[in-house]
């Protein structure tokens, strides 16, 4: 955990008040998929359906389809002050669509695709991705087996930085983040 005790205190507030909003729609105590990703896109930024809803299955770590405070929590830590190692385990189970440990061509493809469909071209789009994906592969992939282990992975990233979002952001810019923080941890210190 990286957050101090009185971010833990903000960001458990901001739980309650945001998980209260939507409690007459469903029963249990926690943000579901919907009100999450509202989350991510008005305050983080994130316009991606497919990788905001992958982020929601990295928040929801035991899988109930519901953030719990905890789970809240957790996330946020990596949002706002992950270290290096914690964004690049998150960011490749983020990336690992099937969560089977590799991230496949088939995957990398239905990624960059997806990230990459606003840019109008001329040729056929699905060459120019595969031809990315190659690219990726021969950059990232260092046992050549065809597919990215979480070693692979990460020593991409350890050498490269920008890598870590190479299939899509999934992490809240500095602009986003400081704004969050400005405003969840600002107010409580006023009290
Ligand atoms: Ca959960
Ligand atoms: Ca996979």
């Amino acid at each position: 955990m990286n957050l101090n005790k009185k971010e833990v205190e903000c960001l458990i507030k901001l739980f309650h008040t945001l998980a209260t909003e939507s409690r007459d729609r469903f029963a249990a105590v926690g943000l579901d998929r919907n009100m999450f990703r509202n989350i991510l896109h008005c305050t983080f930024g994130m316009t991606d359906d497919m990788i905001m809803d992958r982020v929601f299955r990295a928040f929801d770590k035991d899988n109930d389809s519901c953030i719990s405070v905890v789970e809240w929590v957790e996330g946020l830590s990596i949002f706002l002050r992950g270290t290096l190692e914690e964004k690049i385990k998150y960011c490749f189970e983020v990336y690992d669509l099937n969560g089977d440990g590799y991230i496949s061509r088939e995957e990398m493809f239905h990624m960059l695709k997806n990230s990459l469909l606003k840019q109008p071209s001329e040729e056929d789009p699905d060459e120019g991705i595969k031809d990315l994906v190659e690219i990726t592969l021969k950059k990232m992939d260092y046992d050549h087996d065809g597919k990215l282990s979480f070693l692979d992975f990460e020593k991409a990233v350890r050498d490269e930085n920008l890598l870590l979002e190479a299939f899509g952001p999934c992490l809240p810019d500095i602009k986003s983040s400081m704004a969050f923080e400005l405003k969840t941890f600002q107010e409580t210190n006023e009290l």
